[in-house]
């Protein structure tokens, strides 16, 4: 199995995503000003890194390079967190506007080794784009982190680092995205299989989207993983009732880490594991 203990837990936050609408989720931060408020939250609460989608001014789903680059800026000014662009958009992104989400110089970005059903959608993700982005990463020196939604992709990302080597910052670390309708179940057995499979040495965060949030949570804690969580992925904190910020559900993922004596990484330690450079 992959190498995944560590003392501490990595917690990612994903407090947008693509998919929520503003006007049903008004908690939803999708401004910069909440996206930063968010972030300090989160921060403060447990976050290291947040992964980062961008809305524009009537909060539908943008890869603007000009409001990329300024949210790198501000949440760089207002945080310490490891700033990591989505590189995955909405479905209805181009490839080139992924690529250019890298122009915004960020610390890191997602880089998804395959194309999933995503609902009654597709999440494109052809070889072509997944080997320019990753040599792109390299050229910029921008920490990838591989998002998984299928045991397919695991197989992808052996093929992609026998072929182009390493990636920036020498160490490989991915995101599990389970119970996407479309990509793996978010349970424990196909946790397991899917954590077996990793390359050696590369350590993992996972998330579950909607119901599978606990489940994987729990597990991945059970396992040694990391964790992301964050309204990109769940907008329930508990049946019948919605997640109230971003936060509550970073205050509880540290929570359970901590029970399970593995607590919050700061982002300092985060930026060491993962081989982010330091904040100037
Ligand atoms: N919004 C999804 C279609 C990523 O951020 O890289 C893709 C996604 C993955 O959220
Ligand atoms: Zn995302």
């Amino acid at each position: 199995m992959a190498a995944s203990s560590t003392g501490a837990t990595l917690i990612t936050v994903a407090p947008t995503g693509a998919e929520a609408d503003k006007s049903a989720v008004p908690a939803l931060p999708v401004t910069l000003n909440e996206l930063v408020i968010t972030a300090k939250e989160c921060e403060a609460a447990g976050a290291a890194v947040i992964h980062v989608h961008i809305r524009d001014d009537a909060a539908r789903p943008t890869l603007d390079p000009a409001r990329l680059a300024d949210t790198v800026a501000a949440l760089r000014e207002g945080t310490d967190l490891i700033v990591q662009l989505s590189t995955g958009g909405a479905v209805t992104d181009g490839f080139a506007a992924r690529l250019a989400v890298l122009d915004a110089a960020p610390d890191a970005c997602s880089l998804t080794c395959g194309t999933v059903n995503f609902g009654d959608e597709v999440f494109h993700n052809p070889w072509p784009f997944i080997k320019d982005l990753y040599q792109l990463t390299q050229e910029r020196q921008v920490v990838p982190e591989f998002e998984l939604f299928d045991l397919g992709h695991v197989a992808t990302l052996h093929r992609l680092l026998g072929e182009f080597g390493a990636p920036a910052g020498g160490h490989v670390h991915c995101d599990l995205v389970m119970g996407v309708p479309g990509g793996m179940p978010g349970d424990v057995a196909t946790l397991a299989a899917a954590v077996a499979a990793l390359p050696p040495g590369a350590t993992w965060s996972a998330t579950g989207i909607g119901r599978a949030t606990l489940p994987v949570m729990l597990g991945a804690l059970g396992a040694g993983g990391h964790l992301r969580v964050g309204m990109e992925d769940t907008l329930s904190y508990a049946r019948g009732r919605p997640v109230a910020r971003n936060a509550e559900l970073v205050e509880r993922a540290a929570e359970l880490a901590t029970i399970a004596q593995r607590p919050p990484m700061r982002p300092a330690d985060a930026r060491a594991f993962l081989g982010v450079p330091s904040a100037s």
